[in-house]
């Protein structure tokens, strides 16, 4: 008998994505998700000739050689997606509905493949990978009152809030259990009233931010400022969406936010918002450091090298 498997991205994006297909197709599938930064998925998929498998909201690039293998393999596979693809296999095994365009995220990419029928979970991944403009556009034709369209977008903030962490441990909610939270739910906004997840999320973020920005700066000077984060859940939760936050209350400021682990740290930088150079060559400097330029980081700064760091850092942006 064929099988299937529903494979996402952990974050709003992934999850709505996956939610307006089935919508759409309902399918009794495996599963198979994780935190946001988890995006190796296909590896773990043991399909073999015949299945099906949907793909969401993870990079082709990043899944090429397990992809490669389940087609030859036999396996059909839906793949839709924004990110950076690489080379797309041409194989008959694959369609593939990749618009790697900056406006567009997968949730958006499957509304149109289903001509806006599930439109409003579309505008709550949009606001969810901060698009805010394209979440506006696509939610004009519903003619939503201003509430409505704040209440969406604080529901996708919070969805994507969920998913940042190093692992499933540090999230509120597994991914796979938030998915079958909102699935009964054609309309976003009944899933706010009648769950109570949306609530938890949204104390739960307001609280994580509380505490980081309760941390006094290792410095704060008009270029760039730093925070040291302690080894803690809420710091691997928050410190992506606290940069993100420094950044919007100081647009010419530089930001690096460090969480401390066992053996050092990891770092995340986010250059200027009036200037987005810089962070891409700086976090290369270090080893299992790379980014953009308006964003970067490094996976693992050993403990001896936080000085050697904070001075990089410094000059960058001075
Ligand atoms: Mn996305």
């Amino acid at each position: 008998m064929r099988k299937y498997y529903d494979i996402f991205n952990g974050d709003a994006d992934g999850l709505c994505a996956l939610h307006q297909l089935r919508l759409e197709t309902p399918r009794d599938a495996a599963l198979i998700t994780g935190v946001k930064r988890d995006i190796r998925l296909l590896e773990r998929v043991d399909a073999g000739a015949g299945d099906a498998i949907t793909v969401l909201d993870i990079s082709l690039k990043s899944n090429a050689a397990a992809l490669a293998k389940l087609l030859g393999r036999g396996v059909k596979c839906d793949y839709f997606d924004h990110h950076a693809a690489g080379m797309i296999p041409h194989h008959a095994g694959l369609t593939a509905h990749i618009d790697t365009s900056s406006e567009m995220c997968t949730s958006l990419i499957v509304d149109r493949h289903l001509s806006g029928r599930h439109r409003l979970w579309a505008v709550v991944a949009a606001f969810g990978d901060n698009l805010v403009a394209a979440a506006v556009r696509a939610a004009q034709p519903l003619k939503l009152d201003h509430t409505d369209l704040a209440r969406l977008h604080e529901l996708g903030d919070c969805l994507n809030y969920n998913a940042y962490g190093d692992t499933l441990d540090d999230l509120h909610y597994p991914p796979a259990d938030l998915y079958q939270a909102i699935k009964p739910y054609r309309d976003p906004r009944e899933f706010m009233i009648d769950e109570p997840v949306f609530e938890v999320l949204k104390n739960a973020f307001r609280e994580d931010l509380f505490r980081a920005e309760e941390i006094k700066p290792e410095f704060a000077g008009d270029s760039a400022a730093l925070y040291v984060l302690p080894e803690a859940a809420w710091s691997r939760r928050v410190n992506g969406l606290f940069g993100n936050r420094l950044a919007q209350a100081h647009p010419r400021r530089a930001h690096a936010v460090l969480v401390r682990k066992a053996d050092g740290y990891t770092v995340s930088v986010r250059a200027p918002l009036s200037d987005l150079r810089g962070a891409d060559e700086l976090c290369a400097q270090f080893e299992s450091g790379g980014g953009r330029k308006g964003a970067a980081g490094i996976n693992q700064l050993p403990q001896a090298q936080l000085a050697a760091f904070a001075d990089a850092f410094r000059r960058a942006y001075s």
